[in-house]
């Protein structure tokens, strides 16, 4: 973490005022520093360091977040700042690291998990909202900031070279994870859905990516724009569904706490639907395979990480990446029992746009 001087010594390069802020670390995510910047105890900005081993390209990164805020204000959608630096840039880097501020909206909220059925509709919806606003912008000028993201192939690949590397202890330790990796590889093979348009994609969905308002309780906005980049609307689905249809966190390591809440998963579907018909067809028939890919995913990325001895998250134990991954796959293994429930669901409520 930084000292005090060291975040002032960053404040300075940026066009704000000079007031005595306060800095509170925010221990939020695996992979940015995060500081809450408040002024007599009211949140004003976010101050991050962005993680440079893991956002090769940040300018791209910075350019994609600033295009895309500018087409994220709407009546219903709260608006987000870049705050620039004195020379009119979107971050400031020196040798220690790349560092950006963000407006804080007042009275806003997140929520790691939810058991409101009002939580998941208002997620729905307002996903609904990024991705009607973002619908008919030019999306070659957004570069890919973690090239393959979601690529089932290359998480594959990675996992197996991990595999081929890893000490025998570490290999036997996740045995079980392994096997359900490799079974789940082959069936989401089979499963991968086809002619699906590209979209620019939040791609990191998580229920606490959502600011809500203390006191209406509706969603605001969506934060956290690292990730923003081209993918498919199954993605921003799955990533969502994941954390909002499960009432466990994503490391928990009880998993009979670890469920698929039918009622919230129809909830956030009525959100999604309160947009009218913008997906075609082939993009609502995929939405299950994502609520089953995305968890998915996220566990053997976790996998791959902990038999590399965790290189990659920031852990806060050493077996913290198994873990996440065994309560990602068995989230996994819940929602792929729900893969009819989750059909029928979704076919009775959304709407598919003309074509
Ligand atoms: C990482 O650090 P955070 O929480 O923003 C990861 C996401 C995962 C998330 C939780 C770039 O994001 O994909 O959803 O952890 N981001 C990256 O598992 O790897
Ligand atoms: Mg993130």
């Amino acid at each position: 973490m930084h000292s005090n001087d060291e975040l002032i010594r960053i404040l300075k390069q940026f066009q704000l005022a000079h007031e005595p802020y306060e800095f509170g670390a925010l221990h939020i995510g695996y992979i940015n520093d995060t500081y809450l910047m408040s002024l007599n105890n009211r949140p004003k900005y976010i101050l991050q360091r962005v993680n440079h081993s893991v956002f090769e390209d940040i300018d791209g990164l910075m350019n994609n977040m600033t295009r895309a805020l500018s087409h994220l204000s709407a009546e219903n959608y709260s608006k987000i700042e870049v705050v620039q630096t004195r020379t009119g840039r979107p971050y400031w880097s020196d040798e220690k690291g790349y560092w950006r501020i963000m407006t804080y909206l007042d009275n806003s909220i997140t929520f790691n998990t939810t058991t409101a059925q009002k939580t998941a509709f208002e997620a729905g919806k307002i996903i609904g909202i990024f991705h009607k606003l973002l619908e008919r912008v030019e999306k070659d000028p957004f570069v890919d900031t973690i090239p393959d993201f979601h690529n089932l192939d290359l998480r594959e690949r990675q996992f197996k070279q991990a595999l081929s590397q890893s000490p025998s202890t570490r290999l036997e330790v996740a045995s079980t994870a392994i096997v359900f990796a490799q079974k789940m590889l082959l069936r989401l093979s089979e499963m991968a859905p086809k002619g699906i348009p590209v979209r620019i994609c939040h791609n990191d969905t998580k229920l606490n990516n959502i600011l809500f308002s203390k006191e209406t309780g509706k969603a605001l906005c969506l934060i956290d724009l690292d990730t923003l980049m081209k993918g498919y609307f199954h993605y921003d689905f799955g990533d969502a569904i994941r954390t909002i249809v499960n009432t466990a966190p994503e490391d928990e390591k009880d998993h009979q706490k670890i469920t698929f809440e039918q009622d919230l998963f129809e909830a956030f579907i009525e959100g999604i639907a309160t947009n009218g018909p913008f997906l075609t067809s082939n993009e609502i028939n995929a939405l299950p395979y994502g609520a089953i890919l995305l968890p998915f995913l996220h566990g053997i990325r976790a996998l791959t990480d902990y038999l590399e001895g965790n290189i990659y998250y920031k852990v806060s134990y050493e077996n913290q990446n198994l873990d996440r991954c065994l309560s990602l796959f068995d989230f996994t293994d819940k929602a792929f029992k729900n893969l009819e429930y989750m059909q029928n669901t979704i076919l009775g409520t959304l709407v598919a746009k003309a074509n």
